[in-house]
Order: structure tokens, then C-alpha cells, then sequence
């Protein structure tokens, strides 16, 4: 069965690596979301593919949800010293990533290549391609002006109040190769349990994708919300900020009207009646991913409901 999952960061890790297990991992082609990218140091740095990248070569650090397991910060603190920015942690092996991808793309290497030889390099089988190759960056509107997403998130913790929300550059933006053809060929197109404003939504503004989730008759999403809450992160911030109820049928609306099926939470009573009368099948499992065989099981269920 040929999947092609949209993923933002950590929520989509857990699932896709629980996919890797139940499906063979070269049937698996993951659309990342590079909204979140930033430049740190100098360097390109693209958190969400990268934590797709290291939870499938099951080298991620599990704990934090991102980067290397086993890593160590010498020269972040080196970097404290000099008196530079150091509120994004960047790792010293996560750092070799950034420096080759930076050198890479002053080369004139697209996102995409750089990304098909990271994986490769580091023994991922599945695909993984960004979502386009042309910069789109989220940024947040706060009281005090924009911030870009990792400012917001990681800087300022995602404290400020949120007024709006923009997808820099999408409008400009083209899908990159092959992300339009695997939505169309796929037996199941698969929403990870991501944030619906900030990892799967810069996916969605990219001129194209939509189209191709309209033309697909398998889209399944995985609520990322369980109850009125995000399993993590500032996802119901986001979505109030965008009028959307923070709610497994404030999913669906998000993703309407191209999503067939979503997978909601045991836990989530009101769910299932709320989804459906959206039009959307509703599918229950346990969605809270704190394990391994959670991952597994929530991929298995997945797949039984195609
Ligand atoms: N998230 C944090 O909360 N603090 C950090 O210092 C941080 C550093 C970092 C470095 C590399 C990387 O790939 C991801 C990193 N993240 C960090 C996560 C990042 O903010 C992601 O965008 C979020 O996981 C949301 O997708």
C-alpha cells in the first residue's frame, strides 16, 4: 500500500516511524513541512525535516522531540561566550546537518536533493520530500509586531497573544518534484497528527497541494486534538487565532473539503457525533503516541481503516 503522509515535527515522527513498522518503509513518502525553517548562525536549518529524517533512522532524541539522541552542546556554549544567539539549541552533531545543507544550498543545490541525500546517507528508506523547494515562511502576528515561527515557539516560549497568522512566499511557491504525483498516486494520503496552522497548513499554501488532496478520494487525517486540548504545543492557540474550534471537528473544518476520514482520540466522547455530522468519517483509536507500541498500534489502525 503506497502512503503519502503530509508531517510537520514531532506529533508526525511518532507516527510515521509506527508506519515504518506496519507498511514497507519504500511504500512511504512523507511531504515535510518547511514552514518552520529558519537561519541560525548563518546555517538553514529546517526543523521539521529534520525530525522526520532522525526518527526514521532512529536516531532521534525522543525526550525532546528533537534533534540527536546522545548529543552534547560544546559549541552552543562556546557560541554564549562570544556573546551569539543562543536560545535554539542547536546540537554539535546535529550542527554538521546544518553546515553541509547550508553549503549545499549557497551551491545551488535544491532542498529537495539535499534532503533525498540526507536520508539516504542516514539509511531512511522512505521518501521524503519538502514541500516545495521555494522559501515559504510562517509567521505570527503578535501585540508587538511579527515574529518568525521560531521566534514565537521557541523564543518567546509561544506566550505572545496571536492575531494572525501568514505563509510568506507560498503564493510564489511551487510543490517540489514529485510531491504533487505521490498525493495522486497514493492508496492512502495521510495527515499526520500536526498542528493544522503551523505544520500542516504552510503544506496546504502551497499552490497545488490542495488541488491534489481534492482529486485524492483517500485523505485520512489523525487528530492531533483531544478533547478542547493539543496533545502538545501551542496548536490551540493557533487555531482560536484563526477562528477554528480547538476540537477534533475544528480539524476537519481546517481540512475541509477534501478530508474523507479522522482518526480521533478514545478519550474524546464528543468527537465522533461532531465529526460526523461534518460530513467526515470518524474513526476511534488511541492516539496518545507515549511509546513504541503506541506508534505501532495507532499506524496499524490507520492502515486497518482504509
Ligand atoms: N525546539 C525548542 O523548543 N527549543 C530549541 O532550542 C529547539 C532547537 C531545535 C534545533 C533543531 C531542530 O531541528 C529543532 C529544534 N527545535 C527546538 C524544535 C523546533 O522548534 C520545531 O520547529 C518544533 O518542533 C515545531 O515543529
Amino acid at each position: 500500500m503506497k502512503v503519502a503522509a503530509l508531517a510537520g515535527g514531532t506529533g508526525a515522527a511518532k507516527l510515521l516511524r509506527g508506519l515504518a513498522q506496519v507498511i514497507d518503509p519504500m511504500d512511504l513518502t512523507i511531504v515535510g513541512n518547511t514552514g518552520d525553517d529558519a537561519e541560525v548562525w548563518g546555517l538553514h536549518v529546517s526543523p521539521d525535516l529534520d525530525t522526520v529524517t532522525y526518527a526514521l533512522a532512529g536516531r532521534l532524541d525522543v525526550a525532546r522531540g528533537w534533534g540527536l539522541a546522545d548529543e552534547t552542546f560544546h559549541c552552543l556554549d562556546a557560541m554564549a561566550t562570544l556573546g551569539g544567539e543562543t536560545w535554539f539549541n542547536l546540537g554539535d552533531r546535529d550542527l554538521a546537518l546544518h553546515l553541509w545543507r547550508t553549503r549545499a544550498l549557497r551551491g545551488g543545490q535544491s532542498l529537495s536533493t539535499i534532503t533525498a541525500e540526507v536520508t539516504r546517507r542516514l539509511g531512511v528508506r522512505s521518501r521524503l520530500l519538502p514541500m516545495s523547494d521555494d522559501p515559504v515562511r510562517t509567521r505570527i502576528e503578535t501585540p508587538d509586531g511579527w515574529l518568525d515561527f521560531q521566534e514565537y515557539f521557541v523564543r518567546e516560549k509561544a506566550q505572545p497573544a496571536v492575531r494572525a497568522i501568514a505563509y510568506v512566499g507560498a503564493e510564489r511557491a511551487r510543490p517540489a518534484p514529485g510531491v504533487v504525483e505521490a498525493l495522486r498516486d497514493a492508496d492512502l494520503v495521510l495527515v499526520c497528527p500536526s498542528n493544522p496552522v503551523t505544520s500542516v497548513g504552510p503544506i496546504l499554501s502551497v499552490p497545488g497541494v490542495v488541488d491534489a488532496l481534492r482529486a485524492s478520494r483517500t485523505v485520512m487525517g489523525v487528530s492531533p486534538i483531544i478533547g478542547g486540548a493539543p496533545v502538545s504545543g501551542p496548536a490551540g492557540t493557533l487555531m482560536r487565532a484563526r477562528g477554528l474550534e480547538v476540537s477534533a471537528a475544528g480539524v476537519a473544518t481546517a481540512y475541509a473539503p477534501w478530508l474523507r476520514t479522522l482518526v480521533v482520540d478514545t478519550r474524546d466522547r464528543e468527537a465522533p457525533a461532531a465529526v460526523g455530522a461534518l460530513g467526515v468519517r470518524a474513526v476511534v483509536a488511541d492516539t496518545l503516541m507515549t511509546d513504541r507500541a503506541t506508534e505501532v498500534a495507532l499506524a496499524r489502525s490507520v492502515i486497518g481503516a482504509v
